[in-house]
């Protein structure tokens, strides 16, 4: 933070950093395995940086963690057990619960810190932690797969980025250890960057996926706060025969713009729909 402004600086993205005025800090320390940093912004709500890299912002996460959640709920006939890895906001526990075929949503998440942190600075992301139907574990996301097969319906993977912590589940070996942890017909979404800025890191990812499900497909979505105002997932199933591109499910319309505030049946097939730089270098895959 610098003259007011927090500055996210990294070489991720180089030569280019969003910035946002700050009106106030409101925590700051260094947990186990992150600098965490909360602040209230002057126009945008709440913001959590983990490693100087913002993570959510109260005024645009739900186009994140809407799509992430639903591109994968949607794209199951009928989810009982479902596995967040990361995401220690709670914000896409909660869109997890808005599915009323729940039965059991887990969340593991490496750093209690978050977890702690965004029950008190970022309480409507957190409240999916109050849900009966939500359980969370501390712990790294890599191991805790290990332990499990054929266990769940989705697991949505929402981490950080791959420099840090959250290095292990962009390899290969991860992949293989979510597929292994499905049911038949499980589905997946995974954070997978954005396409100006990591169309090396999204091929790859395509293509590891690709090896490791039959279907394996890129999405994204538009948010202004994530580097260069995209993001995007992989969307993978085990099912050979599935079209993760058009939802199994949806809700009435009437339905659909009660619980979302990003997320609709069309928008789930239009983030599907690359642009022709990005389709090019993925089609290869
Ligand atoms: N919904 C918020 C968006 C995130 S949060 C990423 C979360 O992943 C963090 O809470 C972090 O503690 C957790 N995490 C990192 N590594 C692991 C791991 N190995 N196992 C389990 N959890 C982990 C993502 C923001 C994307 C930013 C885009 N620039």
């Amino acid at each position: 933070i610098k003259d007011g402004w927090f500055r996210e600086i990294s070489e991720m993205w180089p030569g280019q950093a969003m910035t946002l005025r700050v009106k106030k800090v409101l925590h700051h320390e260094k947990s186990k395995y992150q600098d965490v940093l909360i602040f209230e912004s002057t126009d945008h709500g709440n913001v959590l940086v983990l490693d100087n890299v913002i993570q959510c912002v109260e005024r645009d996460e739900f186009s994140y963690q809407e799509m992430i959640t639903h591109l994968a709920m949607n794209s199951h006939p009928d989810p009982k057990k479902v596995l967040v890895i990361g995401g220690g906001d709670g914000g896409v526990l909660r869109e997890v619960v808005k599915h009323e075929c729940v039965e059991e949503a887990t969340l593991c998440d490496i750093d209690e810190a978050v977890i702690r942190l965004s029950k008190e600075y970022l309480p409507h992301m957190a409240e999916g932690f109050k849900h009966p139907k939500s359980k969370v574990h501390v712990g790294d996301g890599f191991k805790f797969l290990d332990d499990y097969k054929n266990a769940f319906d989705v697991i949505i993977t929402d981490s950080s980025d791959p420099e840090g912590p959250a290095e292990s589940l962009f390899q290969k070996s991860y992949f293989q250890l979510l597929h292994d942890a499905l049911r038949p017909g499980g589905v997946i979404t995974t954070q997978a960057e954005n396409q100006w800025l990591h169309l090396p890191l999204i091929t790859q990812l395509k293509k590891d996926c690709g090896e490791v499900f039959p279907v394996a497909e890129y999405a994204y979505t538009t948010i202004p706060t994530y580097p260069s105002g995209q993001i995007g997932f992989m969307v993978c199933t085990k099912d050979a025969d599935r079209d993760v591109k058009k939802p199994l499910r949806s809700w009435s319309p009437e339905e659909e713009a009660k619980l979302c505030r990003y997320y609709n049946a069309e928008i789930h097939k239009a983030s599907f729909v690359l642009p022709t730089f990005a389709a090019k270098a993925l089609a290869k895959q």
